[in-house]
């Protein structure tokens, strides 16, 4: 093989090697094609849809964002890149192929997208080929074999150094355009522009950004998905949610921060849910049940419900109850890499065969592997005043275990989360998006 694998793509690549060479060891095919995918369009219309390259091309060749490209890769040969680099005067042409990618590929330009086919081998008899079905040409059909499909789902979730350091990356451009985030709710800004602040500071624009941003001031930080950003001022700020990521690569952060704007019962909530988000960070280690995570934060909420009055029962009763899941109703956390929600966080070999299954009334859960050195997972408890879930728990037989006058004086203020990006290792995590917010200071 071509290419020099001392640098961290090199070893990166060569992972992702032999990870395809495993797959298709464990599956009845003999080569793999993999397309970045192709343009879709809206329904009726010749706009189309903003491009995403599928993120098992991007595992290969994370600087390749065209679309219609291919990876051609046999089991010993040096992989081809088919390199579409279409020439149109509507659109910008993609750049000559550059980077240190080019040196661990054949690369092949081809300038029109009728062109590709020949590129590839005639004879697909045993070839897997990944990718959306858009991407398809004239017999070339993705297949998307489950059995290859699992094997590097599975495998992804453990980051090489490289994805790590495009991580770190992510997480620092994503805690600057927090610090300017919340300078602005300082500022007394609205959603919108708090929301345009995060993106000036970002560099990213909302199609760059891996999800969109969560902007919510007051009740509206209860909405967990809160889409809207409202262009009116408030007239007060009380309190302040933003769950927002940034990109590096196509390597994604994911971080949640809560604000007050004054001391009093909602700053002492989102002191107290911070300590419990710290001591759930600290107990990431290599060996440990993603799970129990989650039901340690549901032993952490009940804790702080109590001490802050919000609840009257006994926090072990809290949690046996599941009155914790009125005011803690989502999973700790996921996978996160090339996907917020990185794939496969349920499965229990890399056959795909098995799957682990979420504790009993945990249907929120994303991720209930065991913890691996080198998965990198977002941790992320919250407690949260939802209108529609307290009027289930007050018409419940669990009504009296809430001090309902606390809840009235908490729900103007919608809830607290609070999200980091951790790296497991067999010692101390790594906090990256903690590290970051000390690095942009
Ligand atoms: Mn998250």
């Amino acid at each position: 093989m071509e290419g020099n694998t001392s640098s961290l793509y090199g070893q990166h690549l060569a992972e992702q090697l032999r990870r395809a060479d495993r797959a298709l060891q464990l599956s009845e095919f003999d080569s793999l094609l993999i397309a970045s995918g192709s343009l879709r369009y809206r329904f009726l219309d010749d706009n189309a849809v903003p491009f995403t390259p599928n993120p098992l091309f991007r595992s290969w060749a994370p600087e390749v964002d065209a679309c219609d490209c291919w990876i051609v890769y046999t089991p010993g040969q040096t992989p081809t890149l088919i390199y579409h680099q279409s020439a149109d005067y509507w659109h910008v042409t993609p750049t000559d192929p550059q980077g240190e990618w080019t040196d661990h590929f054949q690369v092949v330009v081809a300038r029109r997208r009728q062109d590709i086919r020949a590129l590839l081998p005639s004879d697909l008899t045993h070839a897997a080929i990944l990718g959306p079905e858009e991407a398809a040409l004239d017999g070339v059909v993705p297949n998307n074999p489950q059995k290859v499909l699992a094997v590097l789902h599975y495998h992804r979730a453990v980051k090489t150094e490289f994805e790590l350091d495009q991580l770190r990356a992510a997480n620092r451009c994503a805690a600057r355009a927090h610090r300017a985030a919340e300078a602005a709710f300082r500022a007394g800004e609205s959603e919108w522009g708090i929301h345009l602040r995060y993106l000036a500071a970002a560099g990213q624009s909302d199609l760059q950004l891996p999800y969109g941003n969560i902007i919510a001031l007051n009740e509206h930080a209860a909405v967990l998905h809160y889409q809207k950003q409202d262009r009116a001022v408030p007239t007060q700020h009380r309190s302040f949610l933003i769950d927002a990521g940034a990109d590096h690569l196509g390597y994604a952060a994911d971080i949640t921060r809560s604000y007050a704007s004054e001391d009093g019962l909602y700053a002492d909530l989102v002191s107290a849910v911070e300590e419990v988000e710290q001591t759930l960070v600290n107990g990431v280690v290599a060996g440990r049940e993603y799970a129990d995570i989650h039901l340690d934060a549901h032993k952490g909420v009940a804790e702080v419900l109590r001490k802050l009055d919000i609840t009257t029962i006994d926090p072990e009763q809290a949690v046996a109850t599941g009155v914790t899941k009125t005011f803690f109703p989502h999973g700790i956390g996921h996978l996160i890499g090339l996907q917020v929600h990185d794939v496969a966080g349920f499965q229990a070999d890399e056959m795909g065969n098995e799957t682990i299954a979420k504790p009993p009334g945990h249907p929120y859960l994303r991720l209930t592997r065991q913890l691996q050195e080198d998965y990198v997972v977002t941790i992320e408890p919250g407690i949260y005043f939802i209108p529609m879930l307290l009027d289930e728990l007050r018409a419940g037989p669990h009504a009296n275990a809430v001090n309902w006058a606390t809840v009235e004086t908490l729900l103007p203020y919608g809830g607290v989360r609070i999200e980091d990006d951790v790296r497991v290792t067999d010692g101390e995590p790594e906090n990256l998006s903690r590290n970051a917010f000390a690095d942009v200071l």
